[in-house]
């Protein structure tokens, strides 16, 4: 759910910068979905990153598509962009003389393999070729720098995307910390990671974004905000909890261009 959640007032209050679209590998005009739910495409494993699957969209927000492999148990599914270069039509592997392989943790006895494949792909609806979008090119140089705000994938809730800080920059890796929460769900990730985006580009692609977290959440002085709601009322918090987190002391009011306090969770 979008809430009420307003960049611009935003970053005025918090007197934050945005890291700007050539930081970020993603094209300025989000790819339009054109996928439909059930469809069949191959994709890169991502937990075996050298095979390619069976795998099928179960799911979609905006320009993200949620897969599930063939084969695979419902605990394994993962997103990704409709231009990844992760995500091939089927028959892929067939024109490029590669083989569609089961995937990790096949539930079924190998040998059955051959002819799971068969039957899965046997009258299922395939995504169309126009489907796959052409991945985006990667920046030159590593232009982010600490304390600019983004949009960013939370890895451990990864339908989720939420207001950001770059906390560090190390080579070509950055940290991400999300505004509001202690740090539990932060990372580091290469700069070009398709996980980032540019403030605005929810908006612009129709994905939802989180309302940022109210922990550590920096205080505006003179003017008040919004009434304050309790945390089980209002925080993303009441979400299914997928994370090991633990909502520990309350903090104290941090300084509003600060990265938020990182060292508890
Ligand atoms: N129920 C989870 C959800 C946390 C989501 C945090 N993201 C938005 C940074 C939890 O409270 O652990």
């Amino acid at each position: 759910s979008q809430g009420s959640f307003d960049w611009e007032e935003y970053l005025r209050e918090s007197e934050a910068v945005p890291a700007p679209q050539s930081c970020f590998k993603q094209s300025v005009d989000p790819p339009v979905n054109e996928f439909k739910l059930h469809q069949k495409i191959e994709a890169v494993d991502p937990r075996n990153l050298t095979s390619i699957c069976v795998a099928t969209v179960v799911g979609m927000i905006g320009p993200r598509i949620r897969l599930r492999l063939d084969g695979s148990d419902n605990t394994n599914d993962f997103w990704r962009l409709v231009d990844s270069v992760d995500l091939h039509p089927v028959g892929y592997c067939e024109k490029t003389g590669k083989l569609l392989q089961p995937p990790l943790g096949f539930c079924k006895n190998p040998t059955l393999w051959p002819s799971f494949l068969q039957k899965t792909l046997t009258g299922a609806e395939r995504a169309p070729e126009g489907c796959f979008k052409k991945e985006p090119s990667t920046p030159k140089t590593n232009e982010f720098k600490v304390g600019m705000k983004l949009e960013a994938v939370d890895r451990k809730n990864p339908q989720l995307i939420c207001p950001a800080t770059i906390g560090a920059v190390r080579g070509e890796e950055v940290h991400v910390t999300f505004d509001g929460w202690r740090g539990a769900f932060d990372y580091w990730t290469k700069r070009d990671s398709r996980d980032l985006f540019p403030v605005g580009w929810c908006a612009l692609s129709g994905h939802p974004l989180q309302p940022p977290g109210q922990k550590g959440t920096p205080q505006v002085k003179s003017k008040s905000r919004e009434p304050s709601v309790s945390q089980s009322a209002h925080s993303p918090g009441n979400q299914s909890n997928t994370s090991k987190s633990s909502s520990t002391s309350s903090s104290g009011p941090t300084s509003p261009n600060l990265p938020h306090d990182r060292s508890v969770s």
